[in-house]
């Protein structure tokens, strides 16, 4: 493997002494958990499930899991290797038990949900991710923004220690690959992405089951639900916002969660007269969950921390206790500002 150009982002020798650390874990039979962020994508699963299944082959059991009870994986994940391995936080060791916690695509210890109670309580902590609001969470942080999804890192880690790709390892890393990229079609595909993707496939990853999988299966419900939302789609023309929500009452009416609700921004942001898309999606209690993403002209990850949530200058989200049409209208203040300053 060429060095990748998204290694220039880590601190230097980051790779080789996370890839110590696992060497020594390995040689003591430590007891490691490998967690994915809350409600994980392909990205967050398919890097901690890689990252287990490669442990296992030097001969290390970790436990993977998901730090949210009930332990919910979205269909087109259920299938990976080793979700069979996952673990609900309640069945997870005690932390005087767990010598290891390595974090997976999470940027804050509040994506790691009833995990992050290992950090409270001092268990050396291993954090791979490549979100540019990454928190400074972690012992050894090996972090990445210019990387376009973390199984770049867990590749790279699994490559430093030797471990040789198989099928099920590559199918868990190309589905992260693959979600993180848009079927790499977002600006951060690049050589590193594609080289590291002929690699998967080479590997055996079902590449075309994957990709149908995760972008194009969807329930009668999840259409119904979309339909819902563009029928409701309102455009902004000052600062050329798209957006649009859905409530409780609907998703409660197809009897599905707000998981059904990950594919409408997707549709929003195609929009050709709008710069920047916004979904509000119903969150428990009065709170909603806003998904932003735009062009590229307007960096979105700043909207978003302005609400004091997080993400990338193309996809940021946030959480807020206010009614869509106030939400609605900080954000077009908060976007107001930003193309003035532009
Ligand atoms: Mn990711």
């Amino acid at each position: 493997m060429n060095v990748p150009s998204w290694a220039a982002d880590l601190e230097p020798g980051a790779l080789e002494a996370a890839a110590e650390l696992l060497r020594g874990a390995v040689d003591r039979g430590d007891q490691v958990v490998v967690a994915a962020h809350v409600n994980p994508d392909g990205d967050a699963l398919g890097g901690a499930l890689a990252l287990h299944l490669g442990l296992a082959k030097l001969g290390l059991r970790s436990i993977p899991t998901v730090g949210e009870t009930p332990l919910k994986v979205p269909a087109a994940l259920a299938e990976l290797p080793g979700v069979g391995d996952l673990l609900p936080p309640g069945s997870l060791p005690r932390p005087d038990e767990v010598d290891l916690l390595i974090t997976v695509d999470a940027a804050s210890p509040e994506r790691l949900g009833r995990v992050a109670s290992y950090l409270d309580a001092g268990v050396t902590c291993l954090k791979l991710d490549h979100h540019a609001s990454s928190t400074e969470f972690g012992d050894l942080r090996v972090v990445s923004p210019g990387a376009a999804a973390t199984v770049q890192i867990v590749a790279a880690l699994l490559h430093e220690l030797d471990v040789p790709l198989d099928r099920d390892l590559a199918t868990c890393l190309y589905a992260g690959l693959v979600t993180d990229t848009g079927r790499f079609g977002y600006a951060s595909t690049d050589r590193s992405v594609m080289e590291l993707a002929g690699e998967l496939i080479e590997a055996g990853a079902p590449h075309a089951e994957l990709t149908t999988k995760l972008f194009d299966t969807r329930s009668i419900g999840e259409l119904k639900l979309l339909g819902r939302a563009l029928d409701r789609l309102s455009f902004e023309p000052a600062v050329a916002l798209i957006h649009t929500h859905v409530t409780h009452q609907e998703l409660a009416d197809v009897g599905l969660g707000l998981e059904a609700l990950e594919a409408v921004i997707d549709v929003v942001r195609s929009a050709d007269l709008a710069e920047v898309a916004l979904v509000l999606k119903p969150a428990p209690g009065s709170t909603w969950k806003g998904s932003l993403r735009s062009k590229g002209r307007v960096d979105v990850g700043s909207v978003a921390a302005a609400f004091g949530g997080g993400g990338h200058a193309r996809a940021a989200g946030f959480s807020s206790d206010d009614p869509p049409d106030i939400i609605v209208g900080q954000v077009i203040a908060s976007l107001r500002e930003h193309t003035d300053g532009a």
